[in-house]
């Protein structure tokens, strides 16, 4: 199957001033849109041809095929990223999720706490997700340049996912990671964490 580029669930200047217009034009239009056209140029004629997009990154990833494993897995991260931001986000979750967050870490200060010093602490590019394991506690996981909890069997399931590449927050933030995360958390779409939550 060929990939396509998902349109952005929300306006390009939904999610300002917290991640702006130009920063999404450049992110969405121009990185994701290049995942998914090296994805399809990588796959064209071969096996990895009839893969749904999930399956393609796990074998990817199985045959030691590096290159074809980051182009998808990064076409994946980002649709999921657009979905764990929102307009109507922020705040603090609700419901089961909220007991979860509280039963896992504490309280929900020290959750976004953590989760901001794991995601900041990410020495080079990659990934801060919130998880949910098969004991249905919740995690805070990281992962470098393109890898995704998806293609490793116990890292969890994913309930929303932050991207801390340079290029998701240097438009906006230059170098000041602490200062996006911060901020980030003012758009963070609890009902899609509650939705995977419960899924
Ligand atoms: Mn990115």
């Amino acid at each position: 199957m060929k990939h396509e580029l998902p349109s952005l669930p929300y306006a390009i200047d939904a999610l300002a001033p917290h991640v702006s217009a130009e920063t999404l034009e450049f992110h969405h239009g121009k990185h994701h849109k290049a995942y998914v056209d090296k994805t399809n140029a990588l796959i064209e004629g071969t096996e990895y041809e009839k893969l749904l997009l999930e399956d393609l990154i796990r074998k990817a990833l199985a045959d030691g095929n590096k290159g074809l494993f980051n182009q998808s897995a990064q076409v994946w991260n980002h649709t999921f990223y657009w979905n764990s931001m929102s307009p109507n986000g922020g705040g603090k979750p609700s419901g089961e999720l909220a007991d979860a967050i509280e039963r896992s870490f504490g309280s929900f200060d020290d959750f976004k706490k953590k989760f901001i010093e794991t995601s900041v602490g990410n020495f080079g590019s990659g990934w801060g997700w919130l998880v949910k394991k098969d004991d249905g506690s919740l995690d805070i996981v990281q992962t470098d340049d393109a890898d995704t909890p998806i293609a490793h069997e116990g890292m969890g399931k994913p309930l929303f996912t932050c991207d801390v590449w340079e290029h998701a927050y240097y438009i906006d933030y230059r170098n000041a990671r602490p200062k996006y995360l911060e901020s980030w958390f003012d758009i963070v779409n609890w009902d899609f964490a509650l939705q995977n939550f419960r899924g």
